[in-house]
């Protein structure tokens, strides 16, 4: 049995249990009231806990793995070990001034007051860069510390920015750049190690599968050489003659951030009657 520790409500508990989902893992009843759900079909149990207490309930073995955000596990500073970056929850740790300070580098944040919830990540970037500054630890709400005068700066999570904009700040320094990742304990044991390596395995079937689309399209005779050489696909594209003389079928797979490159490439060389379809799982 492993016992995988997610957030109980927030931002990342949708996507946490989706994964668990779609690696074909059923929660009974999936109630998230309840501190613990077992799986019905693996030997799994999850924890349901704030994020912040996460990387802890990791690293003292009361979870063997878990999901959090990548800047709390930096804020934590609990020795867990981060086996997976998962894509999402895509954020990072920035610097924010007031628009209308003139910022050219940072030094500029020498004797500054900047509020945080990231107190541990801040001080060891102004020490990296030997800048003294005073950090304001608060727990929420950091970024309308500037407007009432409780600091001059702050450094917080940054996503699309507009938090920042209607508060009238400039992010001027990103610190890191984060997504969900899944910890675990530094020496699981062999039984709880390998129900990781096999969850792991399915969830990035799961991912990979994500990144591509499966294609099919028709194309005339002449055109396959080229259009193979468009399609590289898995090993090479599956290619099956149409009924109509001349014509073939072609299928293969390709990358979603190519996409639309190739698609245009295929059209120019004549392919017809273009068909894109997701791929639930891939297994390489
Ligand atoms: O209750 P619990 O302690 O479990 O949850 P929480 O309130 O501490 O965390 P939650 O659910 O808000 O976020 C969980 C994780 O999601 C964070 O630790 C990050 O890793 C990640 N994440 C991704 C974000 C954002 N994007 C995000 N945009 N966390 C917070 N924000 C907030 C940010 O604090 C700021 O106020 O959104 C605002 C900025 O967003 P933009 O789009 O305006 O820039
Ligand atoms: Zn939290």
């Amino acid at each position: 049995m492993i016992t995988m520790a997610i957030q109980k409500s927030g931002r990342l508990s949708e996507k946490s249990l989706n994964l668990l989902k779609e690696a074909g893992i059923h929660l009974d009843n999936g109630s998230q009231k309840r501190l613990l759900t077992r799986a019905r079909n693996f030997p799994l149990q999850v924890l349901y806990l704030r994020d912040d207490d996460i990387p802890e309930s990791v690293a003292d073995g009361v979870a063997d793995i878990g999901i959090v955000g990548l800047n709390v596990v930096e804020e934590k500073e609990k020795p867990v070990k981060i086996v997976d970056r998962l894509g999402f929850a895509r954020c990072r740790l920035s610097i924010a001034v007031p628009k209308q300070m003139d910022y050219a580098n940072r030094q500029q944040l020498n004797g500054l007051r900047i509020a945080t919830s990231y107190p541990n990540i801040l001080r060891k970037f102004l020490q990296q860069h030997n800048i003294e500054a005073t950090i304001h630890e608060i727990s929420g709400s950091v970024e309308v510390a500037p407007g009432i005068g409780m600091s001059d700066a702050i450094f917080d999570i940054v996503s699309t920015g507009s938090t920042l904009i209607s508060n009238g700040l400039k992010e001027v320094e990103t610190v890191i750049e984060s997504e969900a990742v899944m910890i675990a304990t530094p020496d699981l044991a062999e039984e709880k190690q390998q129900l990781l390596d096999k969850l792991r395995f399915r969830m990035q079937a799961v991912r990979k599968a994500e990144q591509f689309r499966y294609i099919l399209l028709n194309a005339p005779n002449e055109k396959l050489e080229t259009i193979t050489r468009i399609l590289p696909g898995m090993k090479s594209p599956t290619i099956m003659p149409l009924a109509t003389e001349g014509w073939s079928s072609v299928h293969s797979v390709i990358r979603e951030d190519e996409f639309w490159d190739i698609i245009e490439q295929l059209k120019a060389n004549g392919a017809q009657g273009i068909l894109v379809v997701p791929i639930e799982k891939m297994i390489l």
